[in-house]
């Protein structure tokens, strides 16, 4: 007999739902977490600055249309702060938190081909036998720390965004900043007041989309409110999943008096997602008009930076085909006396010693790094797990690449579900947090009932084939051909990681495919997957 009927893994926006929904399937469920508290990456990430770059209107869950409709947000972009005070106040308004259990860890779990069960260990020692196992555990979560000769001799303080202390006082010190992703944007900004001197150490430069934040009047307000099912369909069935409107115009069919018209109009307006999707139809797609993109914000740079040795270090060569950046002021932030870049690609840095990061121009004395280096994205957090499958483990499972089917399971680990696991759409997260745990809720629903239609209630096992797994990545492999962001090494492809091979990590065919593909799988009986006992 299982202890418990399921366990989940994670108590951030996705873990969350999934309790709440194996719940409303009246299962017994327990969730861990390793943090303290509920908010999983927002527990971790409290980094100054740390904030989300989805619009607030649709950087929530739209599941509770109650709480939608009356629940505050003041700013276009809700803080790391506002997002962990939500989770919790929605925790509490569903009374979720009595299935939690904080400071624990998944140290191992294994499937029993005999009894049909996994087994977890934890790090509390306890022993828990389940029928379904769930892991949410994250996918901008197990943090990377460069590798970097001398890292641990430097004799000042050094945080990961990551990992941020919950007490710090930068006020008077010399701060380094090594890494320009979303998160060293957001940091390099919030800490540039305080501190006294500040240095970015950027590897690449990226372009950076203001974000035209600022407060939410009542009539903005009423006026989602009014709408908010024609906002979370447009949402669902929009390529990226940010509640702005994509556009169907190829760049160049447009004059180019047109086309800085439009570009001006939404660097005005403020937001990457905006500016990446909203311009024209093509700008992650056809090289002609991404360098339109580029252009127009390299010379947003050169007006913007003062000083021409910074602004030629801010501006980028490549194409605009990263996870787009969005925030307010980063740009000007360099026009500070005291705050400076250096290009790692002009300097590199040769070793971090007692006194600072010494590149092979000179030793940059510091009393802080910050290292904003970003994460083991999307398959990070199993890698440190023990998980054994049927007859293998994950890891591998995974010895030639990271694999999924649907993004959500794994073939020959039969009722293991990963919520937002590798190959899961790269879009605004709740929405497609949302739509992967309604799937496996569907999935649990249909083995329950089965379960319950047998005298005997033996367990029903759901398992992806292999062959709908290979389909499937192979079907990601394809998507990541077809535009351009295959030509930046970025964390999509795992190339942030200097040892790793790079390979496909997320669906890139937007979030209305997505949900086409699970439709389709849904309506041809659960295409892809067997319910055995
Ligand atoms: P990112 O986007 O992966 O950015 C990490 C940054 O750290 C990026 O600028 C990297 O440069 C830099 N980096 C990584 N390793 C090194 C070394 N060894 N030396 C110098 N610089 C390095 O992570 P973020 O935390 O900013 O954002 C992650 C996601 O969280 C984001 O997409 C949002 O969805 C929220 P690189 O560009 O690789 O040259």
């Amino acid at each position: 007999m299982p202890s418990i009927d399921a366990l989940v893994v994670g108590a951030g926006f996705a873990g969350i739902y999934q309790l709440y929904k194996l719940r409303e399937l009246g299962l017994s469920v327990k969730l861990i977490d390793k943090a303290s508290d509920v908010g999983g990456t927002w527990y971790w990430n409290r980094y100054p600055g740390a904030n989300s770059d989805s619009l607030s209107e649709v950087y929530r869950y739209s599941w509770d249309k109650e709480d939608l409709l009356t629940y505050p947000w003041p700013n276009h972009y809700v803080s790391q702060k506002e997002i962990w005070d939500y989770l919790k106040h929605v925790v509490k308004r569903h009374d979720l938190r009595k299935y939690m259990q904080f400071s624990t860890e998944l140290e191992s779990a294994s499937f029993d081909s005999s009894s049909s069960l996994w087994t977890a260990q934890l790090s509390t020692g306890e022993t828990i036998q389940t029928r379904y196992l769930l892991t949410a555990l994250g996918t901008w979560s197990k943090v990377n720390y460069p590798v970097i000769p001398g890292i641990e001799k430097f004799a000042g303080e050094k945080y990961h965004t990551g990992n941020w202390p919950k007490h710090y006082d930068f006020k008077g010190k010399r701060v380094g900043v090594i890494g320009s992703g979303s998160t060293g944007v957001q940091v390099t900004i919030a800490l540039a007041d305080e501190v006294k001197e500040l240095i970015s150490f950027q590897r690449s430069p990226q372009y950076i989309v203001p974000n035209g934040d600022g407060p939410v009047s009542a009539e903005f307000r009423d006026n989602v409110n009014k709408n908010y099912d024609e906002i979370w369909d447009g949402v669902r069935n929009s390529y990226a999943a940010h509640n702005v409107k994509e556009s169907t115009i190829p760049a160049m069919s447009v004059s180019a008096e047109e086309r800085e018209r439009v570009f001006e109009s939404l660097w005005q307006q403020g937001n990457g997602f905006r500016f990446m999707f909203s311009a024209f139809s093509d700008i992650v797609i056809s090289e002609e008009a991404n360098e339109e993109a580029c252009k127009f914000i390299r010379k947003k740079i050169s007006q913007i930076v003062e000083d021409p040795v910074k602004a030629r270090k801010l501006s980028p060569d490549g194409y605009y085909a990263r996870r787009p950046i969005t925030a307010p002021a980063y740009y000007e932030t360099f026009n500070k006396k005291h705050v400076d870049i250096v290009d790692l690609r002009e300097t590199p840095i040769t070793e971090i010693t007692e006194k600072g990061i010494l590149t092979n121009e000179k030793l940059h004395e510091l009393d802080v790094i910050v290292f904003a280096t970003g994460f083991e994205v999307a398959d990070g957090n199993y890698t440190t797990l023990t998980i054994n499958g049927r007859q293998q483990s994950l890891k591998e499972h995974w010895a030639e690449k990271t694999t999924s089917y649907l993004g959500v399971t794994e073939a020959g680990f039969p009722n293991m579900f990963l919520v937002v696991g590798p190959l899961s759409p790269f879009n605004n997260f709740p929405p497609t947090i949302e739509t992967q745990v309604d799937f496996i809720t569907g999935l649990i629903s249909k083995a329950e009932a089965k379960r319950k239609e047998e005298a005997s209630g033996k367990v029903v096992l759901i398992e992806a084939t292999q062959q709908a797994e290979d389909d499937y990545v192979e079907a990601c492999r394809v998507l990541g051909t077809k535009n351009l962001f295959r030509k930046e090494k970025s964390y999509i492809f795992g190339a942030n990681i200097a040892e790793r091979k790079p390979n496909i990590l997320f669906w890139v065919g937007g979030l209305v495919h997505y949900r086409k593909a699970l439709q389709d799988v849904v309506d041809n009986g659960y295409r892809g997957f067997t319910f055995s006992y």
